[in-house]
């Protein structure tokens, strides 16, 4: 198949199947196979997938699959859903969404603004040229991330879809930017206090899946899942503008264990 790059971050593609009773018998048939497409999937330039063992009915097996190339993720899918369905491992739900930065990082002029009227900082002296160049660094990293995410195997994962709400007074894409600018940022104050606790990534999905954002956390523990998401509620931007969709939780583990998990 062509390779479909493109321009800026990576898809993202989520993937869960349930497992019939009777295929819980074959999976153990199906290990060197299934690690084979693991591992030859990871070979694949900037390819990652993390494996995840499901918790409740919804979903047995989870994916989550990144890649620069739509054309290997969909092969991906497609080989994987091939290997499982062999033994009735069949797909339950399925998402995709694309890594992004965001419209509502702070700018290099608005932090040169806050190092003037906050620290009292002379635009030119050495102090503040050192605290843009710290600031520009930390930037460019923090962009890094959220387009090239290295997710780390921290046990506990998150999917969930999200939407901003149309509602009339309630229409979060009649704010003007400085208001939701303004409402991100007590969002990320939020966020921030879980720095260590909970790993996030935000990946867009407006006009590619029936929500607007894939949220993906992962934890150490399943108590900051339900905290953070509990705090969040009460933060103006999930209070207000914010519509949920249904929660997806497992525990990641190594290619190697998943089949035998579950
Ligand atoms: O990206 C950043 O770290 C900077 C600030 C930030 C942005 C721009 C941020 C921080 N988020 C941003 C954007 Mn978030 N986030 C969610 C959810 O359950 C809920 O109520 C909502 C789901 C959680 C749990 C969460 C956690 N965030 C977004 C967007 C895009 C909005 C847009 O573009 O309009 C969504 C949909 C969204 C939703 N957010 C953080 C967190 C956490 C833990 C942080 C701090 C990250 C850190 O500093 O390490």
């Amino acid at each position: 198949m062509q390779p479909l790059p493109t321009a800026e971050g990576w898809h993202v593609l989520h993937l869960f199947y349930r497992l019939d009773p009777a295929s819980r018998g074959r999976l153990p048939s199906l290990q060197k196979d299934f690690l084979s497409l693991i591992q030859s999937a990871r070979r694949q330039k900037d390819f990652q997938v993390l494996t995840v063992s499901m918790i409740g009915h919804k979903a047995d097996l989870g994916f989550m699959a990144l890649s620069p190339d739509l054309a290997v993720l969909q092969q991906f899918e497609k080989q994987l859903s091939s290997l499982l369905g062999s033994v009735g491992v069949l797909p339950a739900w399925s998402y995709l969404s694309m890594t992004e930065k965001s419209e509502y990082t702070t700018t290099p002029e608005e932090f040169g603004k806050q190092l003037v009227e906050q620290e009292k900082l002379k635009p030119g002296s050495s102090e503040f040229d050192a605290r843009m160049a710290e600031f520009q660094a930390r930037m460019e990293k923090y962009l890094q991330n959220r387009l090239y995410p290295v997710l780390p195997p921290w046990p506990i994962f998150s999917f969930y879809p999200m939407s901003k709400r149309r509602a009339s007074g309630q229409n979060w894409y009649l704010l003007d930017f400085a208001s939701r600018k303004k409402l991100m940022e007590g969002h990320a104050r939020v966020g921030r206090t879980y720095s260590g606790r909970i790993l996030q990534l935000i990946t867009g999905s407006t006009g590619l899946d029936g929500w607007e954002w894939g949220v993906t956390l992962l934890a150490h523990d399943l108590l900051s899942i339900k905290q953070i998401v509990y705090e969040m509620r009460f933060d103006e931007v999930s209070a207000a503008y914010a519509d949920f969709g249904e929660f997806y939780i497992g525990i990641q583990v190594p290619a190697e264990e998943l089949l035998k998990s579950v």
